[in-house]
């Protein structure tokens, strides 16, 4: 009827895929802290026939008829997720990880409510609490910051805020904090003001679920996470929470937030959990922090200053006022040379938000390319030559080389063909 091959039925997506697929593999180094690259099997299951039909509701209890493949899919996601985290109830139907933070707000507090989140330049999110956002509109915000010294969340801070906000809820979760999450603070000051515990850990998902970060379960009340970045699955979002809280939670996402879920993603979720449940799952998660350790200390050892002095996680933090320049510049300079980074704000960055004084470097994705602490002390290497001027064009050929020598998707590279528009 239209053909089956997308190359010869739209060239300018074919070619904007194939150009995208040559760019992840062959053209630079991917070290931005939320990107990793799934399995074939995910991308198998993203593509699948399950994108066709609508499936409101839940397993067992939908609108529609004809969904007993879309339940299968959907309670292999939720078992698998719940053992993965130590979670009573998971709802793994949030698109995204800012619809799963809409619901589990809207799940356990109403529109007007006070809630204590981090400063989103100290490592939070807009959806904790920033004023363009949704979160800082609708809610009743107050901001805990990081030690100005130590460079981390401290108890004592975190504790005297939350009796100053008396606030109904509390969020911990970080996209750019380097260190482990104390949850204990949290936990201290939930207990001094009775308020829920909501902890939002997309950026390390993968490492708790190896254990090698804290859980906050059994005692957190609810937990939010992207699905796709150190957890390594199919891009979205997912709400996990105590057993008194499952009705709430499932009714904040269909029908208060949501429409349709979209089943592909949600079977091609249950393929990434199901894959995090293997042995390698952990050696994966070690090595992602082992990685971020020796990138640090590359980096140290050429003279760029890192936020906390180092990292615990999957993430550095770099000060580029070390080097005399912005997070904006050091983005572009790095990018030119094949490695892709992001500028960050840093603790009381006076820079604004579109320039910043940081970079963030991440380990996930290339981890996946199967690279080690050596391969990672290098790329401190080129960093620092791409940083301090030495030679452009050398430094890209050894990213290039690195590229080479840590293949990604194995596929043969598909032929070219003439392509026939429709
Ligand atoms: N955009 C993500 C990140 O880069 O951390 C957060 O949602």
């Amino acid at each position: 009827m239209w053909g089956k091959d997308l190359r010869d039925v739209d060239a300018d997506v074919y070619d904007a895929l194939e150009n995208e697929r040559q760019r992840q593999e062959r053209e630079g180094l991917e070290l931005i802290a939320s990107e990793n690259f799934v399995p074939e099997p995910v991308l198998e299951a993203q593509g699948s026939v399950l994108t066709n039909k609508y499936a409101e509701g839940y397993p067992g209890s939908r609108y529609y008829a004809g969904c007993q493949h879309h339940d299968a899919v959907e309670d292999v996601a939720r078992e698998r997720a719940a053992e993965l985290f130590n979670a009573d109830h998971v709802n793994v139907q949030p698109h995204s990880g800012s619809q799963a933070n809409f619901a589990a707000y809207f799940s356990v507090i109403e529109a007007g409510d006070r809630v204590l989140g981090p400063v989103l330049a100290h490592g939070g999110h807009l959806t904790h609490g920033h004023g363009i956002n949704f979160s800082g509109t609708l809610f009743d915000f107050d901001q805990y910051a990081i030690d100005e010294d130590s460079e981390r969340f401290e108890a004592d801070h975190i504790v005297a805020k939350a009796k100053e906000h008396d606030p109904e809820l509390i969020v911990c979760g970080y996209s750019a904090y380097p260190r482990e999450i104390p949850f204990d603070a949290f936990r201290e000051a939930a207990e001094e003001t009775g308020a829920t515990l909501m902890a939002d850990i997309a950026h390390v998902a993968g490492l708790v679920a190896a254990g090698v970060h804290e859980n906050p379960f059994p005692e957190w009340d609810i937990v939010t996470t992207t699905t796709h970045k150190t957890l390594r699955g199919a891009r979205g979002g997912m709400i996990m929470c105590r057993e008194e809280l499952a009705k709430q939670v499932d009714k904040a996402v269909f029908p208060f937030s949501q429409g349709g879920p979209l089943m592909h993603q949600v079977a091609a979720k249950a393929v990434s959990f199901g894959l995090a449940q293997r042995p390698d799952f952990a050696d994966y998660q070690q090595q992602i922090v082992a990685n971020a350790q020796a990138l640090a200390e590359g980096l140290q050892e050429h003279g760029f200053r890192l936020v906390s002095g180092g990292t615990d996680n999957h993430l550095v933090l770099a000060d580029m006022t070390s080097k005399d320049m912005t997070g904006k510049e050091a983005e572009q300079v790095l990018e030119a040379a094949g490695i892709v980074v992001n500028k960050n704000m840093i603790p009381y960055d006076e820079r604004p938000p579109m320039v910043t004084s940081g970079i963030r470097i991440g380990t996930p994705a290339l981890t996946t390319r199967g690279m080690e602490e050596s391969a990672f002390r290098y790329i401190a290497e080129l960093i620092h030559q791409a940083i301090d001027g030495h030679d452009p064009e050398r430094v890209q050929e050894e990213v290039q080389e690195l590229c080479d020598e840590y293949p990604l998707y194995e596929n043969e590279e598909p032929e070219r063909t003439e392509v026939v528009q429709q």
